[in-house]
């Protein structure tokens, strides 16, 4: 029907029947030929994954048999939702066996996504038929929804192979969004990252590919060799491989019941994987016929994000038993299996934005949703009772309530506990109730919480003042007065504080109430000084910029004798008002 033979292998030819897959094209519809022995069902996976219409390939001389099963059921595990059935061969059968054969092909999709589909007698040798299929082919395709090319691009790879002057070159059905030339793009799960040189549609360059279309990518920066069938292209960063994913999983009617930790065979895009079923909902094995949530942990990491659709196949017989949806590529290690059945359902049923920002910690980046789900980043952030901070960060409203309900209480003890002091500081306040979260959701939280005030890096509940009693009031005012008058040479600290009239630990926090509002400059360990003497100094020291000095100069400027100018010099080297060079200072 297409003039191409899908049959590329020597050994395909040799022995008449197909191996691997296959490619063709006929106008804008790209065929995926895929083997129909039961040996090679591994083959017809990776190709099967990316289709979306399926031409149902039956002999009339042989009728539905055992490979037809499980092709059509892998087709509807695969949530493939249109199709076209061809009855092959009809130029062997005559008319009864031909409308028998229909009669059986009808019973047997009856109440499957191809029910009522057309069923066409075709002759590959005698071309009957074919232009009627042909025909139904361009009516199906134009009715199927086909792949979206506004979303992130994905391309499973299929072959991998080199191109003499070109390189390396892969090729598989792009499943989303589009690929240009010269973008960057990331091997998953390997993690290379390679430029795209050229890219092939059909046979033709084209600048870019989009969904839906057998997409051959020329990659610059690899080699051929580090590409291969069950690699995934996507944008570099953009998603993260994973090796546990949590499911909706159907059991094939015909399957044996499915044991807790059953080794399988795990297919999703073009990928085959080794994997373990854990059960979550019981650990009873689970019936044939039915559906329920199993995770499955894979041997090797896989690009795989909620919404794909994979094939799981026995150990041994390796036998179709079964498919679903992933719903999770990052399900919770720690939790009861209860909890993990229930979170599952929660999340078919639901937000799964909402969900993952309400089990995280602290919420969660933009782009770790992305990562998670496949989302645009523009469709993030509308879900119900989640909001976003900083731009960027994506926080359940409720979190944000508990903890400022929790930072009211912890301000609360502290001001009990400090009624002397402004509040606590912002770093420590961090660190006590938000160690691990980014720096600004603290900032996020203090700006909604209306009765908390953060002034600099104090923070405190807007209803709290220092209050000072009386005698406080009129020992703060000494001990001020006394550095103050001091000058430069200033009387010491236990001195001031015993001449303060109050009792050693209360004068103690009043000495740090003035240190903490600027009144007082703490310029050495034993060493204080009023705010408006060392301002007095620094405009003196302004005044004689670039100039150097010597220890004994400093002394004769400001009159203060070695006990305090050394000191003295030392602070103003740490704040850059001076900087020492041998025996002199420079003033900056
Ligand atoms: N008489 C007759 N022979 C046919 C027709 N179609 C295919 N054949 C023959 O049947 C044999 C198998 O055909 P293929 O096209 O390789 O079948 P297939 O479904 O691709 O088989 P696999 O890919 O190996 O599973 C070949 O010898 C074909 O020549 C037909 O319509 N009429
Ligand atoms: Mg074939």
């Amino acid at each position: 029907m297409t003039g191409i033979d899908t049959d590329r292998l020597e050994e395909e030819k040799r022995r008449g029947i197909s191996i691997d897959l296959g490619f063709a094209h006929l106008g804008e519809i790209s065929f995926v030929d895929v083997p129909g022995h039961e040996r090679f069902v591994k083959n017809m996976l990776a190709g099967a994954s990316g289709i979306d219409l399926v031409l149902f390939v039956i002999a009339a001389d042989e009728s539905i048999k055992p490979q037809t099963r499980e092709h059509f059921e892998i087709c509807r595990l695969l949530g493939i939702s249109r199709g076209i059935v061809a009855l092959t061969k009809s130029d062997l059968v005559d008319q009864d066996i031909l409308d028998l054969v229909r009669l059986e092909v009808e019973e047997f999709v009856r109440g499957s996504f191809l029910e009522g589909a057309p069923v066409i007698p075709v002759s590959a040798t005698k071309g009957h038929g074919l232009d009627a299929l042909r025909a139904e082919l361009d009516e199906a395709a134009r009715a199927i929804a086909g792949k979206d090319a506004s979303r992130h691009a994905r391309l499973p790879i299929d072959r991998s192979f080199s191109m003499r002057g070109h390189g390396a070159v892969v090729t598989g059905t792009l499943v989303s969004g589009t690929l240009a030339v010269e973008e960057e793009v990331e091997l998953y799960p390997a993690g290379i990252r390679a430029r795209i040189r050229g890219l092939q549609v059909h046979g033709a360059a084209v600048e870019r590919a989009r969904a839906g279309e057998r997409t051959a990518v020329n990659l610059a920066g690899i080699d051929s060799s580090d590409a291969r069938r069950g690699m995934t292209i996507a944008r570099p960063g953009l998603f993260r491989a994973t090796q546990m994913i949590d499911c909706s999983f159907e059991l094939l009617a015909g399957a044996h019941p499915l044991k807790h930790r059953a080794p399988v065979h795990f297919h999703a895009g073009t990928a085959e994987v080794e994997a373990q079923a854990r059960l979550l909902e019981s650990l009873e094995p689970m019936r044939p016929g039915s559906r329920a949530h199993v995770r499955f942990v894979l041997r090797e990491p896989l690009l795989l994000l909620p919404g794909d659709r994979f094939i799981v196949r026995m150990f041994s017989p390796v036998v179709t038993i079964g498919g679903g949806v992933v719903l999770d590529i990052a399900p919770p290690v720690r939790m009861r299996r209860a909890q993990l059945d229930e979170r599952l359902t929660r999340i078919e049923a639901g937000d799964r934005v909402a969900q993952l920002v309400k089990e995280s910690k602290f919420g969660m980046s933009a782009a770790e949703i992305v990562a998670r789900t496949g989302l645009l980043a523009a469709e993030i952030g509308t879900s119900e009772g989640i909001e976003r901070v900083a731009g960027e960060w994506l926080i359940a409203r409720e979190w944000m309530d508990r903890a400022i309900a929790k930072l009211r209480e912890v301000l609360k003890e502290f001001h009990r506990k400090n009624p002397l002091l402004a509040g606590i500081a912002k770093e420590e306040l961090r660190s006590r109730e938000l160690s691990g979260a980014p720096a600004f959701l603290l900032d996020a939280l203090l700006a909604r919480a209306k009765d908390i005030v953060a002034e600099g890096e104090n923070v405190r509940l807007a209803s709290h003042r220092v209050a000072l009693k009386q005698d406080e009031e009129e020992a703060t005012a000494k001990i001020e007065a006394h550095f103050r008058d001091g000058g430069l040479a200033v009387p010491s600290t236990p001195e001031v504080l015993a001449k303060s009239g109050v009792e050693a630990a209360r004068a103690r926090s009043l000495l740090q109430i003035l240190l903490k509002n600027r009144k007082l400059v703490r310029v050495g360990d034993e060493l204080i000084y009023h705010a408006s003497a060392v301002e007095g100094l620094r405009k003196s020291l302004a005044a004689r910029k670039g100039q150097k000095f010597s220890v004994a100069e400093f002394k004769d400027w400001t009159g203060v004798s070695r006990k305090y100018a050394i000191p003295l010099l030392e602070f103003l080297d740490r704040e850059h008002v001076t900087r020492r060079e041998g025996d002199q200072r420079v003033v900056l």
